[in-house]
């Protein structure tokens, strides 16, 4: 799939290229060894697997490299042809960039992991574990910083003139130890052994103000004096296309002081104040913040944002101006688009920049502002929607606070002109939260997501249900003022990462049956659906498969000392603990399982291995508390005799990337029990079908689709649907009930509350069953019967290898639709062409 052809002959060749053309194996192998030279003059280990990784790393780097600057000439030359219309360039804006590891996908892309094989074999190393010594990129919580991820492959893959914008976290996500059962955090200084893949840029570097305050001139206009100076420093992580010579760049700030060391202060012996520039400037680089679940209300956070959305859009006007000389063709050839509500100052930033430094007019510079901006939401959560004390980013921002007040103020005189007399809407949809209520304790706060959608063209949410929520309830009444601005945009996984490169044994399975071509275009998948019944086929998924979960089981043994049998039937949970996310209500089922196991131990039991890995954010007690009991039931069960191999429940330390390319094609079944309503998309839902595993899920996010788009007969669909879990807390809901005529829920509960798995503790989980037979915010007591009936079908299903295969089959032919290209395609086609702003 190629969505952007320009107008340059050069471009034309690098996008017009079904298989890449690699560069001599001679040449890189000179590159290749040149740089491991370097490294082993700088130690004396000799030729470990590092070296052999970071030599490897830096000889793609200059191959990168040499495709970037390419890439970056034909995209310049975009607006040449007057005959076509210019194609825009995507600016993705995101605190969160999910990475992992680099090398396997820059081989894969170059078409040298044949060669590097070799050379690492002269070295007496295999691939893979030289691959295994690079540390992940863990600079994102989760699902949002995995698709942006995702969505940078795709850009290079369709060959669009585009620059992802982040920031340089020193620390990434934590590593998670367990200790005792319980998750300990520990920093990620992922950067320790330095970053073999970065390209700096010193000569790329913008000014960031923060503080002091607005001087008006003799003429009127408005100047920011900020009382902290701070630059912006470019790092650039460049991502290579797979089917051609394009590349995309991850343009990551770092942030230094302007004045790094107070000389006088210096002088005088005041060490300390001599390097508080230097240390405050540091403080922003520091950490990634791990925190998913509350508003950390931290002011670093605040500047973290503010610096991000001020050096990405100072660059966007360095490079406009350098390519077209005017800046009024800014919003027509640049898309700024917003991944979530995180960098939604840059509407703000924007104006300041057109206002204050290049002299433009209010109107002028908020139709390019319009036309430029773009935003998705991720998450309905109502925690999760960002709102600052005005205070706070008055100290901080007081030129952009002036900014958003008058955008509000001509905003909200259009809201009162089409609806006039509800002021009770007014305060609704202001972008200033005035505080009458008390959630914030009556301060007064400015709501990030009301200054993204009045500044955008196009809103979308990630998957249809989730869309259609987001205008029936968070912005119902923006949806009311701006109808047609919303639409949704489903989400997808690029296929090269989470198929080709995760498994290669089952793409190569695929490829003998339908050819290669669906690396780039995944619909080709379809093409396995008549497959399905093939005998020869099921029997490769299943030995793919096989082999998988041996893997895996080594993997589990090693990490956790646990022996899991490969034949017993692997179900998966991974991803970030979260109470909507129900983990809770898996461990609910393994225990019952348990107690049924040891009730009728002689039973046909279809044996299962329960596998759940993910991160708690740091303060956020429930879910840590669901990680003990994780650690406190898998002692108890993977120990008892009677159970054996009918039953283990493993935890898996230290999710993340790497982690989920290892056990995702191992997976049998992928467990997607959010409360319906409440997971926004999911796209672990989607590497789990494509790699051929069958999900039992509730009718939420991106399962829906799925569901529909590879026959709903093969997901294993329970539980209450959104409409359901709506009437049933608008008539009072009491989770009692449920445990009452639940003869099998009331024993686990039971056990939990009397301590069965904490050694006779029971304060351990109170708090837990509290919340459970309390409120049950996410339903876990209502939907339990029918989840574990719904497994028992499941277990039925996997006596049956025949059919479980030929569903699993389906499962992949369903996945065409579900390839991060295609969601690239469509974001190009309504939101950042140069034709979808009409
Ligand atoms: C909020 C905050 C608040 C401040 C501290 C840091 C932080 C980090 C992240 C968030 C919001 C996370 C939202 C998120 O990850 N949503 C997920 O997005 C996926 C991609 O669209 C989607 O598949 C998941 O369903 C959704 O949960």
């Amino acid at each position: 799939m190629t969505v952007c052809t320009t107008a340059s002959p050069e471009t034309a060749a690098m996008n017009n290229n079904t298989s890449s053309s690699s560069p001599a194996p001679a040449e890189l192998q000179a590159a290749f060894q040149a740089a491991l030279q370097r490294e082993l003059a700088q130690s004396s280990e000799g030729p470990t697997r590092e070296a052999l990784m970071r030599a490897a790393a830096s000889a793609c780097r200059e191959l990168l490299g040499q495709r970037w600057a390419t890439t970056q000439r034909a995209d310049a030359a975009r607006g040449d042809d007057p005959a076509k219309a210019p194609v825009r360039r995507v600016h993705y804006l995101s605190m969160e960039f999910l990475m992992g590891r680099a090398l396997g996908n820059a081989l894969a892309a170059l078409g040298l992991d044949a060669s590097l094989r070799e050379a690492f074999a002269a070295e007496g190393q295999n691939l893979p574990d030289v691959l295994e010594r690079e540390s992940d990129a863990a600079l994102g919580n989760g699902g949002l910083g995995r698709l942006a991820a995702c969505f940078l492959d795709s850009f290079a893959e369709l060959g669009l003139p585009s620059f992802g914008y982040g920031l340089r976290y020193q620390y990434g996500m934590f590593a998670q130890r367990i200790q005792d059962g319980r998750q300990v955090e520990v920093p990620d200084d992922w950067l320790r052994l330095g970053q073999p893949w970065e390209l700096p840029r010193p000569d790329v570097r913008y000014p960031v103000g923060f503080g002091g305050r607005v001087e008006v001139d003799a003429d009127g206009s408005r100047r920011w004096v900020p009382a902290e100076r701070l630059v912006a420093q470019a790092f650039d992580f460049i991502v290579p296309a797979h089917h051609s010579e394009r590349v995309s760049t991850l343009r990551q700030w770092h942030a230094t002081a302007e004045a790094p060391i107070d000389f006088n202060a210096f002088c005088r012996g005041a060490h300390p104040q001599a390097a508080k520039h230097r240390v405050s400037a540091d403080a922003l680089n520091w950490v990634l913040y791990p925190d998913d679940s509350t508003d950390p209300g931290r002011e670093l956070r605040l500047k973290q944002e503010a610096f991000l959305v001020s050096a990405s859009l100072q660059d966007l006007i360095h490079r406009h101006l350098r390519e077209f000389r005017s800046l009024h063709s800014l919003g027509k050839l640049n898309a700024i688009h917003l991944n979530d509500t995180h960098p939604a100052l840059a509407p703000a930033e924007l104006m300041r920049l057109l206002l204050d430094e290049h002299g433009m007019g209010w109107d002028e510079a908020w139709a390019i502002t319009r036309q430029a901006v773009s935003y998705t939401n991720h998450t309905l959560m109502p925690e999760a929607l960002e709102t600052w004390p005005l205070q706070m980013f008055e100290a901080l921002l007081p030129r952009h606070l002036e900014i958003i007040f008058e955008i509000n103020h001509r905003f909200l005189e259009q809201v009162r002109a089409q609806f006039p007399g509800d002021e009770a809407l007014l305060a609704r949809v202001s972008l200033i939260d005035e505080g009458g209520h008390h959630g914030h304790g009556g301060e007064r706060r400015v709501r990030m997501a009301a200054l993204a959608i009045v500044a955008s063209h196009r809103v979308n949410g990630v998957a249809a249900l989730h869309s259609e929520l987001m205008v029936q309830t968070i912005f119902a009444d923006y949806a009311k003022i701006f109808p047609g601005r919303f639409h949704n945009v489903t989400n997808g996984v690029t296929p090269r990462r989470w198929l080709q490169q995760c498994n290669p044994a089952l793409s190569s399975v695929i490829d003998e049956r339908i050819g290669k071509t669906w690396r780039q275009d995944l619909s080709q998948l379809s093409k396995l659906k008549p497959l399905a019944g093939d005998t020869a086929l099921i029997q490769q998924f299943r030995s793919v498969k096989r082999a998988n979960k041996e893997r895996l089981a080594e993997l589990i043994r090693r990490e956790t000392g646990i022996a899991v049998n490969p034949d017993s039937l692997f179900d998966v949970q991974i991803k970030r603990i979260h109470e909507y996310k129900r983990q809770l209500l898996n461990i609910l089922h393994v225990i019952a399982r348990y107690q049924a196991i040891v009730a009728n131990p002689n039973a046909d039991w279809t044996p299962r291995t329960v596998v759940i890995a993910g991160k708690a954010a740091s303060a956020y007690q429930m879910a840590k508390s669901i990680i003990r009991l994780a650690h406190d039931v898998g002692r108890i069960v993977n120990s008892d005799a009677r159970v054996g191999d009918k039953l283990k429940l493993v935890f898996m330390p230290n999710y993340g990337v790497s982690l989920a390319e290892m056990i995702i094609p191992a997976a049998d079944l992928s467990e997607q029990i959010s409360t319906a309503g409440t997971e926004a998309s999911g796209t672990g839902n989607m590497k789990f079908s494509l790699n051929g595993a069958l999900t039992i899920g509730t009718w939420d996010g991106a399962n829906i689709e799925m569901a529909e788009a590879m026959g709903t007969e093969n997901m294993f669909v329970f539980g209450l649907k959104t409409e359901d879990v709506a009437k049933m807390k608008a008539l009072g809901y009491d989770p009692r009930l449920y445990v009452e005529e639940n003869r099998a829920l009331k024993n686990v509960i039971d056990a939990i509350a009397g301590g069965a798995f904490s050694g006779g503790d029971a304060s351990r989980y109170r708090q837990l069953v509290d919340a459970l037979l309390g409120r049950d915010t996410y339903m876990l007591m209502a939907d339990f019967a029918d989840y574990a009936a719904t497994q028992s079908k499941v277990d039925a299903l996997y006596k049956d290898a025949r059919a479980w295969g030929e569903r699993a089959v389906l499962n992949v032919a369903g996945m065409g639709w579900f390839s991060s290209d295609r969601t690239i395609a469509e974001y190009v086609e309504r939101v950042w062409s140069v034709k979808s702003l009409g």
